[in-house]
């Protein structure tokens, strides 16, 4: 993918707003906003955060994802790969403006280096800011309102070649318009063959059922929240962006483990004796002697990913045949897009909710 300058200009963000789910949502409209402002997106290093440690750590965006595909999508470009070659004579130190929408943190301006990981993330690439730039009342939804005009009259790209966001140019949950782009997303070759290797080694013969629980404590926190927020994180991928298919319950978010179970039962009973195994993706507890026990009078095993590799799991929940997740989790919610890019089916604990609780 080798550029010239793009006289149309950049879009630079930080995804500098939760973790992998949430990034990925933020991604997919940071490039449905670049398409639909006609300027190339420089593609940002994933941040991550490691047990223990202060600072988060950058992973370069192709780690994990191919860069091609998202070209049949729209201009992208590594981050890294712009600062090399153009940022001294397009985007030199003297004129790097990050932008915001209103003043961030206590001092004047977007701050856009204030705590973790944002300087983390901008250090990443040697970038300091030398001005700032509110955007208000301009917005990222460039499908309504006649968004896209506002933003070229107000920054034109001869005058502002690289628009540098101190978070993503996107919403969270990720905006209707966008969740389509997710088909350009694609895994690379080696988280595919982690992925491959795993389902012929540890699977295969047979079809399987991919599950995600979602049951670490910062979820049982999150899911406190539930009655008081009912579009809470990802949950417009199940319950539809206006409540159209019901509103959430903790059941929905937290599933018990005899739900779990019921669920996983019907499915397989449905499915019967081409189903050899049940795969199961988790931050905490994979359940593995409990849902052993409880599907004992099923022939098929239940197993899980060796080591705890968020991308690999993902990956692995995309190719299964059946997958039930958790309609509030932003991580499920990235598997459900990739499957219905591939016409693959999915499912949510708890879901239809039962209107009568
Ligand atoms: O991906 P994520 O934004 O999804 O954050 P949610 C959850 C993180 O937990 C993932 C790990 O990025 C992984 O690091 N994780 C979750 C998993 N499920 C699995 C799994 O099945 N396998 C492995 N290996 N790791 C939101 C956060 O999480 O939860 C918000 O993004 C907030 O910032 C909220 O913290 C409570 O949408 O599920």
């Amino acid at each position: 993918y080798a550029f010239t300058q793009d006289p149309s200009g950049y879009i630079a963000y930080c995804p500098c707003m939760g973790r992998f789910g949430n990034q990925a949502d933020h991604f997919l409209g940071a490039i449905g906003f670049a398409k639909a402002l006609n300027r190339t997106l420089l593609l940002p290093h994933w941040i991550e955060y490691r047990y223990g440690q202060q600072k988060s750590v950058q992973i370069p965006f192709d780690t994990y994802f191919k860069v091609n595909p998202l070209l049949e999508y729209h201009r992208v470009e590594l981050m890294n790969d712009f600062m090399a070659k153009y940022s001294n004579d397009l985007w030199p130190p003297a004129s790097r403006t990050s932008f915001c929408y209103m003043q961030r943190g206590e001092s004047e301006g977007c701050n856009a280096k204030a705590g973790n990981p944002f300087e983390s993330f901008w250090d990443t690439y040697g970038i300091d800011f030398s001005s700032s730039e509110f955007y208000a009342p301009l917005n990222y939804d460039v499908y309504h309102h006649d968004m896209v005009s506002k933003w070229h009259e107000k920054y034109p790209p001869s005058e502002w070649p690289v628009l540098a966001f101190v978070g993503a140019p996107a919403s969270f949950p990720i905006q209707k318009e966008n969740v389509e782009i997710h088909k350009y997303l694609k895994w690379n070759d080696e988280i595919d063959k982690l992925a491959n290797s795993f389902i012929n080694n540890r699977i295969k013969p047979g079809k399987f059922i991919g599950i995600h629980l979602r049951n670490g404590i910062d979820w049982v926190r999150a899911c406190e929240h539930i009655t008081k927020n009912s579009l809470l994180f990802s949950a417009p991928q199940c319950l539809g962006y206006r409540n159209e298919y019901g509103k959430a319950t903790e059941e929905l978010c937290y599933p018990t483990f005899e739900t779990v179970v019921k669920q996983l039962k019907r499915l397989i009973r449905k499915y019967g004796k081409d189903i050899s195994t049940v795969f199961v993706a988790s931050d905490n507890n994979h359940l593995i002697p409990e849902l052993s026990h409880a599907l004992s009078s099923f022939d098929l095993k239940t197993v899980k990913y060796d080591r705890d590799n968020p991308h690999v799991d993902l990956a692995i929940l995309g190719k299964a045949d059946y997958f039930i997740g958790n309609c509030i989790s932003s991580f499920s919610a990235f598997v459900k897009r990739e499957r219905d890019s591939n016409g693959l089916p999915n499912e949510f604990w708890a879901f239809p909710v039962n209107q009568k609780n």
